[in-house]
């Protein structure tokens, strides 16, 4: 029988999420704090709620994917919260980037109302969400998982079980600290050989040629030539991350020596005011103590 999903965040990430559900046919109620961001949703067909408790009512499986663990607790636990409502046997999909320790603590809520929640972040940025070609990282009951795939389908083209709760944001926070250094050391790299009047494309095409090939920089590079900043993930949420990332890396007792300086960089570039910002903004950072620009064609001094 096909499942009612309420879906709560219609951010970058949620907006497309949520349209692609509506898209392939079920019945989903959203919930979004401002509530304009839901009317291409209720354009699209689905059913708006006035509050989380609303849109976790009927729902087989509720969805969210907020900014950070303060949002998350508000919508489940605040007033007209998802757990005032939940269904007894539903699951809760959380696709937020949030502290694993909160998260297994709403674990342990959902279940004192009889339901599962699962943490399943994503990882892909808003072009893998509107394409629904995400990658989930999924923490929790395994049997909970099986019964939400018939609509995790639709949003991702992997669903990779990490472990019990916790685990799928343990592996996000792993792997957002390696993009988010990949993308500071090629800022300082690229400036690097800029200031020593290297033409950009020549360096991206001896790295793109040798072992330190990447994925990443081969998606971001183009956009950092172009000087094109408009987030796919936004700066605040990468240092919101790497928080996260060595807070867990307190809590299990482990060193992550380089972590802790990619975070303060990207905690200055915050404070620039590049929070909103994509992450690959830090690049400017470089840029401006330098006093050069990786740009497309040449490296432009920086009154260019
Ligand atoms: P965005 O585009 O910054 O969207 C954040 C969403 O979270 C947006 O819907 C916000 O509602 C919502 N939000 C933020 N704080 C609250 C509170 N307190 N209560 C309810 N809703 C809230 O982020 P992304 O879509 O890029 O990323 C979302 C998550 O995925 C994040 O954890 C990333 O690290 C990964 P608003 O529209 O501002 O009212």
């Amino acid at each position: 029988m096909e499942q009612s999903v309420g879906f709560i965040g219609l951010g970058l990430m949620g907006q497309p999420m949520a349209l692609n559900l509506v898209r392939a046919g079920l019945h989903v109620t959203v919930y979004n704090r401002t509530p304009e961001k839901a009317e291409p949703l209720a354009r699209a067909g689905a059913k708006v709620a006035s509050s989380p408790a609303e849109a976790a009512r009927e729902a087989d499986v509720v969805m969210i994917i907020v900014s950070d663990s303060a949002a998350v607790e508000e919508v489940a636990l605040g007033k007209n919260g998802l757990l005032e409502t939940v269904r007894p046997g539903s699951v809760i999909v959380d696709s937020s980037t949030i502290s694993p320790v909160v998260s297994r603590r709403l674990a342990c809520h959902a279940a004192g109302k009889q339901a599962s929640w699962l943490d399943a972040p994503v990882t892909g940025s808003k072009h893998g969400a509107a394409q629904g070609e995400l990658t989930f990282m999924i923490g929790g009951d395994p049997g909970a998982l099986e019964r939400v795939m018939p609509v995790l389908r639709f949003l991702g083209k992997k669903h990779i079980y990490c472990g019990r709760n916790g685990a799928g944001l343990a592996a996000k926070l792993s792997q957002n600290v390696m993009q988010a250094a990949m993308v500071e050391v090629f800022g300082e790299a690229f400036v690097a050989a800029a200031k020593a009047g290297v033409k950009p494309e020549a360096l991206l095409e001896v790295v793109q040629s040798s072992l330190a090939r990447s994925g990443l920089i081969d998606f971001k590079a183009p956009f950092v030539f172009r000087g094109d900043f408009s987030p796919y993930f936004s700066l605040k949420l990468m240092h919101k991350d790497l928080e996260l990332a060595m807070e867990q890396a307190y809590v299990q007792n482990v060193s992550m020596p380089a972590a802790a300086v990619v975070k303060e960089v990207y905690a200055a570039a915050k404070a620039q005011g590049k929070g909103d910002l994509d992450y690959a903004a830090v690049v400017t950072f470089f840029e401006e103590l330098a006093g050069v620009k990786v740009r497309g064609g040449q490296a432009a001094g920086s009154g260019a």
